[in-house]
């Protein structure tokens, strides 16, 4: 039996500095819990490792201080350093997302332990292989798409003729059907996409921008939680 924490990756807000057009990044994650987001990951391509930290405190007392400790999981993209400085001044972070080339699962697991959990996102085109012959035994969910192309992530979904390849909500029921583990699917995910994306049987939705470049996130953010809950099957 595994003893991971248990997890709710339905409403999972992706964010950092760079996504907020300026606005304090705790503000946003805040608006995001208060409006019943389950996953916050805080990812950053500019923030130094000791920024980081500090984002995740931020993050980690927002969630506290929300009474929500026990329902939001909160994970950082990338940077086991991170997570384990953050573990080691206390601060309650539950694990990591890790993409295919970054550091391996098995060794976030073996610092991490058993009770971490740990994200993947396999690329666009190669997930079906991944999801067919890798063992996924040590992976808690895994993050796919994009949906759409996005800004945020200019080079998500690239093809070897560097040709974007986004995912049709058919090849995503397939990808759950096949996979043993979650699936939360993301990349340019707006309001409108909720309800065909809450029937493909993926496990949530993640987000950047609707929420966090929106002119008011925690609308924004309810609308998303809102129209998940309406929509999704519930098993
Ligand atoms: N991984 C795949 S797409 C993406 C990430 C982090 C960015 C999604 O951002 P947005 O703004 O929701 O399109
Ligand atoms: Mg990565």
């Amino acid at each position: 039996m595994s003893n991971r924490k248990k997890f709710d990756i339905s409403a999972y807000f992706v964010v950092g500095p760079e996504n907020t057009k300026g606005r304090p990044v705790e503000q946003i994650i805040k608006e995001a819990i208060e409006a019943g987001f389950t996953c916050v990951q805080i990812r950053s391509k500019i923030a130094t490792a000791r920024e980081l930290i500090q984002l995740t405190d931020q993050a980690a007392q927002v969630i506290a201080k929300a009474g929500k400790s026990q329902d939001v999981t909160l994970l950082v993209n990338d940077r086991l350093d991170v997570v384990l400085a953050a573990k080691s001044q206390g601060i309650k972070v539950d694990g990591i997302h890790v993409g295919q080339w970054d550091i391996p699962v098995d060794v976030c697991r073996k610092y991490l332990g058993q009770e971490a959990i740990i994200g993947l996102s396999a690329r666009t085109n190669e997930i079906f292989d991944y999801i067919r012959t890798e063992d996924t035994s040590q992976i808690d969910y895994f993050g796919v798409g994009p949906l759409h192309e996005t800004m945020t992530k200019p080079d998500c979904g690239l093809d070897r003729d560097g040709k974007v390849v986004t995912r049709s909500f058919e090849e995503i029921s397939k990808l759950v059907k096949l996979s043993k583990i979650p699936v939360v699917v993301g990349g340019g995910v707006k309001l409108t996409d909720i309800a065909p994306l809450a029937q493909t049987g993926a496990a949530g939705f993640f987000v950047v921008s609707a929420v966090s470049e929106a002119d008011n996130p925690k609308q924004a953010a309810a609308e998303l939680v809102k129209a998940w809950r309406l929509n999704s099957v519930i098993l």
